[in-house]
């Protein structure tokens, strides 16, 4: 089945994938919402009617994980970061039409509601499981609480996802030699009893889904292999307490069990919700989330390549039961490193999108950076140069210099537009790039369309220079002011066809024009109304980036690159996303002296060290405290080698309840700051067993 062209008369919404609440966004998270905003604008100027919406993911381990580092609850920390998402999107122009969180009541309950269709459609059972246990701590460990090795291809991979290997999606039970990814034990496997969905039932509709799906062909062939493969069924519920009950689950009658759905069954349903809440705020007849969801409408989804069988298999198969649409198109972007790696966000090794805005840059220039360096389903790289090479290059030397020569020279001779017709030759090349704009889109490729725009001034270059109208003003007046005319008609052409990936730049341009109304509610069409007679004189579009400016920039990244690899240690996990690091907030609540004298702290030294079998990173050690030697159990092994232990001065904490880890009591506990344990100590030589005050 083919789809009919863009635009079509069905109103359409535009998704991109919902950021997890994890973390501070760098500029290579950027990609997928400038994207997916490009590509919303730019089937608006088709004239297609379009909702761009998007949320949070508050929920699953991610989330839970980087609470429990942080010791706040899941849902604090995920407020924040929604609320942090919130502000940063519109700085780099990304405008939703709704932005929402998969915690908030919509989602919560779309998110029930589907799941019982799933269930009174009899595509739901229970089944025993085998789940991931820390046997030490008697937890269970789901998802990104366990590490092991990825029984598809041999990777060190997450408990649901080969992060690093071959991306597939992993069920509970399936990873390899378990371990938890916290305390480094071992992890056995449990049998508990959990929720499927019945995804084996769906081939074939998956298989006729992913013939007709549009978008990317990464998209569209990738899954094929799971489809067509065995398919597995999904286990749709985790032992955790943050995220959405399972619909039916009686708090009363099962009250050990906190059985909530795993997170990638309400993440996407925040698209539809998301959606939902626009309509709410609009009303339905400006925009009806039913017409794309359930009527007849056009659903395009943009996402990272990492959450293609999410978007291919599991979340067509839930619409499919549960009477939804389905996606017309998915569009997967590749992602972008830095300087040849990865982006890191837990080693600090990123350009954050906080710091490129401090900078002043004009958000518009990373937005054409990351649209135009590279096809999107391409990894691309970030470089200070390349981005000084392509604004300079293309934007400063090209679009900017032939649109403020045009006008400039407009203004200067005839305080406008001269008030002659286009001429042919001008008025057939707006139609082609016009043309190049409607089927680059139709294609999914927004680098195209934002080319078409760039392809107007370099011809509009080409033709300033070969008809030379300075020569022509006294010489030939009439045909100096058709070469005029024609030039101001192009700069409005890139103006309307430059707006979806430089918004701000074409309202500014839009301005200079003299033109009434919104660049942002041109159609491709106004690329060839006649533009206004009068305008001002124009200032330029772009600045240059000076070569200095960039030295800095790199020195400053370089620096700081080279500063965490001195600091540097390896993460538990050994990955490079999204563990970041960020600093717990100051406590709100005050303490009286009194209570911190409570805390019998001392100084001591250690006097032996030696390390706990089969806990990576525990430690035993005896520590003088002058009165007498304490036997302390401590995490210290990831940034501490145990034979240089022995005679360094500590911090005890004397007086805090005994414990037992791994079968050794444990006397006392040493102080030492953050994750990865690094031990205080004294400077002076206080002698052992004084108290800290
Ligand atoms: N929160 C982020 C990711 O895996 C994840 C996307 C959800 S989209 C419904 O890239
Ligand atoms: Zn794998």
């Amino acid at each position: 089945m083919s789809h009919e062209t863009f635009p079509t008369n069905r109103p359409a919404v535009v998704t991109c994938g919902l950021p997890y609440a994890t973390g501070d966004l760098h500029i290579g998270h950027l990609r997928g919402y400038v994207g997916a905003d490009v590509f919303t604008r730019a089937l608006r100027t088709l004239g297609q009617q379009t909702a761009y919406v998007c949320g949070t993911d508050m929920h699953g381990t991610p989330v839970a994980v980087q609470a429990l580092q942080q010791g706040v609850e899941p849902e604090e920390l995920a407020l924040g970061r929604h609320e942090q998402y919130e502000e940063t999107f519109p700085r780099f122009n990304i405008e939703f039409d709704n932005y929402g969180h998969t915690h908030d009541e919509t989602n919560t309950e779309l998110t029930k509601e589907i799941v019982q269709t799933l269930e009174d459609e009899g595509y739901i059972y229970e089944d025993e499981v085998l789940v991931a246990w820390d046997p030490e701590e008697e937890q269970p460990l789901p998802d990104r609480f366990v590490r092991g090795t990825c029984p598809y291809c041999g990777a060190e991979a997450r408990g649901d996802e080969c992060d690093e290997g071959c991306q597939r999606h992993l069920e509970p039970g399936e990873i390899e030699d378990p371990y938890s990814a916290f305390t480094g034990n071992p992890a056995e496997y449990r049998e508990r009893t959990h929720k499927f969905f019945r995804l084996s039932d769906l081939q074939s509709y998956l298989q006729s889904f992913i013939d007709r799906l549009e978008g990317t062909s990464n998209a569209r062939n990738q899954p094929r292999e799971w489809i067509e493969g065995e398919l597995l069924d999904w286990c749709i519920t985790r032992d955790m307490e943050w995220g959405i009950d399972y619909p039916d689950t009686d708090p009363d009658a099962n009250s050990e069990e906190d059985l909530v759905l795993y997170v990638w069954v309400d993440a996407p349903i925040e698209y539809i919700a998301s959606t939902k809440q626009y309509t709410e705020r609009v009303g339905s007849d400006v925009y009806d989330w039913k017409d794309p969801w359930k009527q007849d409408g056009e659903i395009i989804h943009i996402i990272g390549r990492d959450i293609i069988q999410h978007h291919t298999v599991f979340w067509p198969a839930m619409l499919h039961v549960a009477e939804y649409n389905e996606p017309r198109a998915i569009v997967a972007h590749g992602f972008m490193s830095l300087d040849g790696d990865a982006f890191s966000t837990s080693r600090n090794r990123a350009i954050w999108a906080h710091e490129y805005l401090d900078e002043g840059f004009d958000p518009d220039l990373l937005r054409y950076y990351l649209t135009t360096v590279g096809g999107i389903q391409d990894d691309i790289d970030f470089a200070w140069e390349r981005f000084q090479q392509r604004v300079n290059g293309e934007l400063v030397g090209n679009v900017g210099n032939f649109v403020y020569r045009s006008l400039l020279f407009a203004y200067r001779n005839y305080e406008g537009t001269p008030d002659v017709s286009v001429s042919d030759e001008v008025r057939e090349q707006i139609e082609d790039a016009i043309e190049t704009f409607r089927t680059s889109i139709n294609e999914y490729s927004i680098r195209n369309a934002t080319q078409a725009a760039v392809d107007v001034a370099s011809f509009g270059n080409e033709y300033i220079q070969r008809n030379e109208p300075w020569k022509l003003t006294d010489e030939d007046p009439e045909r100096a002011a058709q070469v005029i005319r024609d030039c101001v008609q192009l700069v409005k052409a890139i103006a309307v066809l430059i707006e979806p990936t430089a918004p701000a730049t074409a309202a500014r341009l839009y301005s200079q024009l003299n033109e009434d109304g919104s660049v942002h509610n041109t159609t491709l069409d106004d690329a060839l109304e006649a533009p206004a007679a009068r305008f001002d004189e124009p200032t330029e579009l772009f600045e240059k980036i000076e070569d200095d400016r960039i030295e800095a920039l790199n020195e400053r990244l370089d620096e700081r690159i080279e500063h965490e690899e001195m600091t540097e240690t390896p993460t538990d996990d050994g990955s490079e996303t999204d563990d970041d690091v960020d600093l717990e907030p100051l406590s709100e609540e005050r303490i009286g002296f009194e209570e911190f004298q409570a805390l019998d702290l001392r100084v001591g030294r250690i006097q032996s060290a030696e390390p706990i079998e089969g806990a990576d990173k525990l430690v035993k050690l005896a520590v003088d405290i002058g009165l007498e030697t304490r036997q302390v159990v401590a995490g210290l092994r990831q940034l501490h080698d145990v034979d240089d232990l022995p005679g360094t001065r500590v911090v005890l904490v004397a007086n805090l309840e005994k414990a037992e880890l791994f079968g050794v009591e444990s006397n006392g506990m040493v102080l030492a700051a953050g994750e990865e344990a690094d031990l205080l100590t004294t400077h002076g030589d206080a002698p052992l067993g004084t108290k800290i005050t």
